[in-house]
């Protein structure tokens, strides 16, 4: 699948983003038809260690069993060590040259922009994919910049031409088709499915919502 398809419902999550066991969120997830998945362990509560590094292979063993690309957020080494397909990172992370330097020829590099210079610089250093935003407001990620909105969303798009973009904050449901209208190859999401009453139906929605008929 190309990378731009891979991103049309990207679910991101760490153990604390639900309450429930995440394995069982993530399997749900996958039965509803996610298309790409990020592993983000951070914040309060958040595994190290060995346990992080299991957690890891076992997500990595369910996203593959469904053909779904798994994606390390932030560990470079972690996701060297247990094969991802990928790595996401932010501004304040390793930058993407000497990301690109320690990762396998094949690995997907992904790089967050909260404005319309990070997606450019992004782009120019060679991102395989931009996630932009937030775009709205959200309260999952605590330190988050202001919301870019369905306007800045558009300016990265027109900025970056082709590059592979998908969208973060504050998507769900109901705005995921604005998302998607604005230029965004896909959404990103984490509560809108770690915390849905019913994972497996969230992720459904979300792709009906996401798939553009012409
Ligand atoms: N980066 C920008 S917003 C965000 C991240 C990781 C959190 C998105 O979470 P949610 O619950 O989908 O708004
Ligand atoms: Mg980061």
């Amino acid at each position: 699948m190309l990378l731009r398809q891979s991103l049309q419902v990207y679910f991101i999550m760490g153990s604390n983003n639900c309450t429930g066991n995440p394995l069982a969120v993530l399997e749900q997830a996958l039965a509803g038809g996610i298309t790409m998945f990020q592993f983000r362990e951070k914040g309060r509560g958040a595994k190290t260690g060995i346990d992080k590094q299991l957690l890891a292979l076992q997500m990595k063993e369910l996203c593959h069993r469904h053909h779904v690309p798994f994606i390390v957020n932030d560990d470079v080494d972690l996701a060297i060590d247990v094969g991802a397909d990928g790595i996401h990172v932010g501004q304040e992370d390793e930058p993407i040259d000497s990301v690109r330097r320690r990762c396998p020829g094949h690995f997907i590099v992904g790089v967050s922009a909260t404005n319309v210079r990070e997606a450019h610089e992004a782009d120019s250093a060679g991102a395989d994919y931009i996630g932009a935003g937030p775009v709205f407001a959200t309260a999952t990620k605590h330190d988050a910049k202001a919301p870019i909105g369905i306007e800045g969303l558009s300016r990265i798009r027109r900025l970056i031409g082709n590059t592979p973009l998908v969208a973060i904050g504050g998507i769900h449901e109901k705005n995921a088709e604005e998302v998607i209208m604005a230029g965004a190859d896909g959404i990103s999401v984490i509560s809108a499915i770690s915390r849905a009453e019913n994972s497996l139906t969230a992720a459904q929605q979300l792709k009906l919502r996401t798939t553009v008929t012409e």
